[in-house]
């Protein structure tokens, strides 16, 4: 056969790529000889390396085969017990499983009411509208078991949830309709950045996300004269593309940071008092405090340079060059997922309003900018795919980041936004779509509260430690297994996502799990409305489809749709949202706070008598101070490798970690002081816990902070002990499990202190991803 032949007949042998998409970026993927290819979208500017941690992660052995029980649950039957998380495993088949769950389901629901299950499930899932697991388990419990004990608010951003709508307004609002990264490109002439807009946070985006603009977008800024400046314990937090410049500041003392700068805008008569007047209700009440007029200390340059450890020059020449300026305020939302990290928030809103830019393209207040995908961008002018979850039949709820709370301190009462409110009597928990062991603080506390419950069932694709403590796992399909259609409400790429390989094992979708379970409640016709996933999709197309026809636009049909490699919605103008209505006329577009205007001070927050979040931004004092026993602050930010716990056994995540585990950052000179070098193993400690982690040097990190972002997973050496080390780098067994405040008992992972040293002992062997024996 002559070359040019064979190579023709291997092409036509060749299997296609075909769309997909992830919270991580829009790509084609296709099989090859059993082996996993994927390429990010062609469209995408700046893709997202996280992809890669799918090929590894298909057939990894961490992956979950069949249906699982607990053997002294099996054996004993439902009700509370230490050996959750150290017991074994009993393989069942799904028709055993399913009958044992739905009998147990049964007798909660009946016995004690829907109201004893919790199914927050809180957790990030994957992309795709259909097969979205909370939007699965929540459509379950309301149409089979009458609801359930939901949470509310989010691990993101539980503070600046409950706060803004008594501040500014419309949470979603102010974070995806505000200042974009186009108004960036053109407008700004200087981003202060708190917290900073990493790249690898912004890469992500939950849903899908085709384009990857903003390292793009901070290069044109800055290429047009924008300058950047970085607040931020880690140089890092802004691209190179950027040009920042970098104020190195003590973790947790942004607040006093943004006093000092609004205190020297305010006494050499640089605030933009027309705009205080017109716009914002409270400022007098707040500037006496500003100026030590109530509590005798002026929050001045010098006062915040001793907290904050940038000097009071520099906080000077900072509000000097910020003044007249089209200045854009930004505050990460890791800010606020600290202990009173009300305080950023509300300040970060205060210092945008004093130098009146709030409203204007490219200026003002971008809370949470960068942080994740969908922010900075324009809104679909038609509605994405989404699938009716049914009716709640319980009111209960908790703030998310309660969950240990619940489980240890049944019917005590606590206070949330102005309220006191009973933690509910929880008998079984249900979660597909989450990992708590990934997201909740102080996990050795988090085991104990899940050895109370009757019953723990998790849906998971692998072997998570939360599959692990559970009583009932059952293996769910990966979003490369199954069909779907992916989208997000600011990406205008709505993706057919196909599958691309079989189930692993006896892997099922969530969708089926509980359309069986829910036949045996008596439900399955009401839960499935008689549709197979294939009519589902279409189903919810439909949604969408009559968007674009009613508009007028080209609306293809399905199988169009499906047979194309994506489809681009319409998108609404960047016009600035609710903020830039309100500048332009606030009469007519007051916002939607008690004063109809921006709430420098609040009478509804002070009337709470919330002695950690009083009625404007105060600054109370630090709260990650070390001392000799834990001499480092320890953030806990977001992997670069992956999203959260996702994924962690997947080839790109893998390939960042030394000696399997994960790498911590710490200043050179921190290091040295210890004997700890490049490459070591250390070992961080508190008296909540301790996890081991590798250890990589750098001088872009401030003195006495350490780094390890979230995501490695549990790895406990001896699970029978009460503490027992984490040998992966969990940094969740340190963090505390504590509320931002009794206003919004928000998640406050990001911040604890620790102890650092060289860990010289044998290595333990890392067993996270092994499957319980
Ligand atoms: N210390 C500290 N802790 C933090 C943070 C921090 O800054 N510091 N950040 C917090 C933040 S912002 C967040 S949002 C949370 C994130 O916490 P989570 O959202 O809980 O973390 P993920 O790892 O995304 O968990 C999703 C789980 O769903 C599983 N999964 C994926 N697809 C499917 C599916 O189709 N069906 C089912 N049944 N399961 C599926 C995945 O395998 C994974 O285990 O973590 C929080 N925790
Ligand atoms: N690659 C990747 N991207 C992600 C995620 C992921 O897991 N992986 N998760 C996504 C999710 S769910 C969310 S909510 C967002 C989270 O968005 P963020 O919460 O903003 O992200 P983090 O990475 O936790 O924190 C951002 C930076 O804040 C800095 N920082 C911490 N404490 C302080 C402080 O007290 N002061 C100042 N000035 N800076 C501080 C840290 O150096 C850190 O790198 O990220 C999203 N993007
Ligand atoms: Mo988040």
């Amino acid at each position: 056969m002559p070359e040019s032949a064979a190579a023709e007949g291997n092409e036509q042998a060749e299997t296609p790529f075909r769309p997909h998409t992830s919270h991580w970026g829009v790509f084609s993927a296709r099989m090859v000889d059993g082996q996993l290819e994927v390429k990010p979208h062609a469209g995408d500017p700046d893709p997202n390396e996280i992809i890669q941690n799918f090929p590894a992660a298909l057939r990894h052995r961490a992956r979950i085969v069949q249906p699982m029980v607990r053997k002294s649950w099996l054996e004993n039957g439902p009700g509370p017990d230490e050996r959750r998380g150290r017991d074994e495993f009993v393989p069942v088949s799904w028709e055993t499983a399913l009958d044992l769950l739905g009998h147990e389901l049964a007798r909660v629901r009946d016995g004690s009411g829907p109201g004893a299950i919790f199914g927050g499930s809180y957790g990030w899932s994957s992309a795709g509208r259909f097969h979205h697991a909370q939007s699965q388990i929540h459509r379950f419990l309301n149409v089979a078991c009458g609801g359930y004990v939901r949470s509310v608010t989010s691990y993101s951003s539980g503070s600046s949830q409950v706060l803004i709508p008594h501040i500014i307004g419309d949470h979603e609002g102010l974070t995806k309709r505000n200042v974009s990264w186009e108004q960036i490109a053109e407008h700004s002439e200087i981003v202060l950045a708190f917290g900073g807009m990493a790249l690898k946070n912004s890469m992500v985006a939950g849903g899908s996300v085709s384009k990857h603009v903003e390292r793009g977008a901070m290069q044109r800024a800055a290429e047009r004269g924008c300058n950047f400046v970085l607040v931020s314990p880690l140089r890092s937090d802004l691209p190179d593309e950027a040009n920042a410049e970098w104020l190195s500041c003590v973790p947790g003392s942004d607040t006093a940071l943004m006093m000092g700068i609004v205190h020297t805008l305010v006494v050499e008569g640089r605030h933009d008092r027309a705009f205080l007047e017109r716009y914002t209700s409270g400022w007098p009440i707040f500037e006496r405090y500003l100026l030590g007029e109530t509590d005798g200390q002026p929050k001045d340059a010098e006062w915040a340079a001793a907290l904050t450890g940038v000097s009071a020059e520099e906080i000077v020449v900072l509000a000097r060059r910020l003044a007249g300026k089209r200045a854009l305020i930004v505050v990460s939302h890791s800010l606020q997922r600290a202990e009173h990290g009300e305080q950023p928030v509300w300040m970060g809103m205060v210092l945008a309003a004093a130098l009146g830019q709030i409203g204007l393209p490219g200026g003002g207040y971008g809370y949470a900018l960068g942080a994740i995908a969908y922010y900075g961008r324009r809104y679909n002018a038609v509605p994405i795919p989404t699938l009716s979850q049914g009716r709640n039949g319980v009111s209960d709820f908790i703030p998310v980041a309660r969950i240990a709370d619940m489980q240890l301190h049944p019917g005590e009462t606590y206070r949330f936004n102005g309220e006191s409110r009973t933690y509910p009597e929880i008998k079984l928990v249900y979660w597909a779509g989450g990992n708590p062991f990934h997201h909740h603080q102080d996990l050795n506390r988090l085991r104990k509260a899940f050895t109370r419950l009757d019953t723990l069932v998790v849906h998971e694709l692998a072997w998570t430690a939360t599959a692990r403590h559970a009583d009932v796992v059952l293996p769910c399909t990966m979003t490369l297994e199954r069909e779907d259609i992916g989208a997000n409400s600011n990406d205008p790429l709505l993706v057919p996502m196909h599958p691309i390989a079989p189930p692993y094992g006896e892997a099922r979708d969530d969708y089926a799990i509980f359309a069986d379970l829910a036949e045996r409640l008596g439900a399955r016709e009401t839960f499935t409305e008689g549709r197979s996933v294939r009519q589902w999709l279409e189903h919810l197309y439909e949604q969408t489809r009559a968007g674009l026809a009613e508009k007028g636009l080209a609306a293809p049909n399905f199988n169009e749709f499906w047979k194309g490699e994506g489809y681009v919605l319409p998108q609404q103008p960047d016009d600035g949202g609710y903020l830039r209505a309100f500048r332009n006329d606030p009469a007519a577009n007051p916002l939607p706070t008690p004063s109809g205007k921006l709430q420098i001070y609040s009478e509804t927050i002070a009337s709470f008598e919330e002695a950690d979040c009083p009625g404007h931004p105060t600054w109370l004092g630090p709260v990650y101070v070390p001392d000799k026993s834990t001499p480092f602050v320890l953030i806990s930010n977001q992997p670069r490798t992956r999203l959260h716990s996702q994924l962690d056994f997947g080839g790109h995540s893998v390939a960042s970690k030394l000696k399997g585990r994960e790498v911590a950052t710490m200043h050179h000179d921190d290091a040295a002081e210890r004997g700890i070098s490049e490459g070591d193993i250390i070992r961080l400690s508190n008296e909540r816990g301790a996890c081991l982690a590798g250890v990589t040097l750098s001088d872009g990190i401030r003195h006495g902070v350490i780094q390890l972002a979230t995501g490695a997973w549990y790895d406990p050496a001896d699970p029978n002990e009460e503490k027992p080390l984490c040998v992966h780098g969990n940094p969740n067994v340190l963090t505390r499990d504590i509320g931002t405040s009794a206003l919004a008992q928000g998640c406050t992972g990001q911040l604890t202190t620790v102890q650092v040293e060289r860990f010289d002992d044998n290595l333990p062997e890392i067993r996270a991803f092994d499957p319980p024996a």
